[in-house]
């Protein structure tokens, strides 16, 4: 069942207040993955104003977009390196459900999200009221696909019982997205996901997907937006 549509001046507002109560689980010193999307975006610009009053922090980003921003805002970057860890990582999501298990991937960066997340020592999920589901799977489940492989993994998420869509570029008409690794993102519509633990790694198995969106285990805690309040949800 969809969730309920928020004006987009409600979703923004409630992207902003999501984004402001992560902000204040960041101390100084702080090494921080910073997550992509639009909810990612207001986090990353409300700490690039709070670096600009002497927060003292470092952090490295989940794409491009979110790289190009911090760096904008003023926030020291550091380059991936062995041994990188991170005390804390916000990021939004496309779907969660009250284990935390998400759907990443609407925005073509999960698999430079996974790695950072799985390198965090805490994951902090920020969404509007439209991302908390009783099941995922309303939004379809994106995978990473090294061009080469994707006539055979559109063949193997068929099998798994899976409707694959090569999602195509906003901006080139009818290209092929490509992701900031060159990659090709299948988005997969599975209907509602009853056994999530069971189907990211049949996922995973495939040849040729890089990464597939379902993040399981790894979100330590998600501020959500519920009745126009930030809530702290847990698994
Ligand atoms: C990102 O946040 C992606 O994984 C996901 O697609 C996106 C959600 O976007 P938004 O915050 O704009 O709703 O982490």
């Amino acid at each position: 069942m969809p969730a309920p549509l928020l004006s987009p001046a409600t979703q923004e507002h409630e992207k902003a207040l999501a984004a402001a109560a992560a902000l204040r689980w960041v101390r100084d010193g702080m090494v921080l993955g910073l997550g992509s999307g639009s909810t990612s975006a207001q986090f990353i610009r409300q700490l690039g104003a709070a670096v600009q009053q002497g927060l003292k922090v470092s952090g490295t980003a989940t794409s491009l977009a979110s790289e190009n921003l911090a760096r904008q805002v003023g926030i020291p970057l550091l380059e991936p390196r062995r041994g990188l860890r991170f005390d804390l990582t916000v990021d939004g999501a496309d779907e969660l459900d009250g284990q935390l298990r998400l759907i990443k991937g609407g925005g073509g960066a999960l698999l430079r999200e996974k790695t950072i997340e799985t390198a965090s020592n805490y994951l902090l999920v920020v969404a509007d009221s439209s991302k908390l589901v009783p099941v995922l799977g309303d939004f379809p489940l994106p995978l990473e696909v090294v061009p080469f492989t994707l006539p055979w993994v559109l063949d193997a998420v068929q099998a798994l019982g899976g409707s694959p869509v090569v999602r195509t570029s906003l901006t080139e008409s009818a290209e092929q997205y490509r992701t900031d690794q060159g990659n090709l993102i299948v988005d997969c519509h599975f209907g509602q996901i009853t056994d999530p633990d069971a189907l990211g790694p049949q996922l995973q198995a495939i040849p040729g997907v890089v990464e597939q969106g379902l993040f399981l285990g790894l979100a330590k805690a998600a501020i959500v937006i519920q009745h126009g309040q930030p809530m702290l949800l847990k698994p």
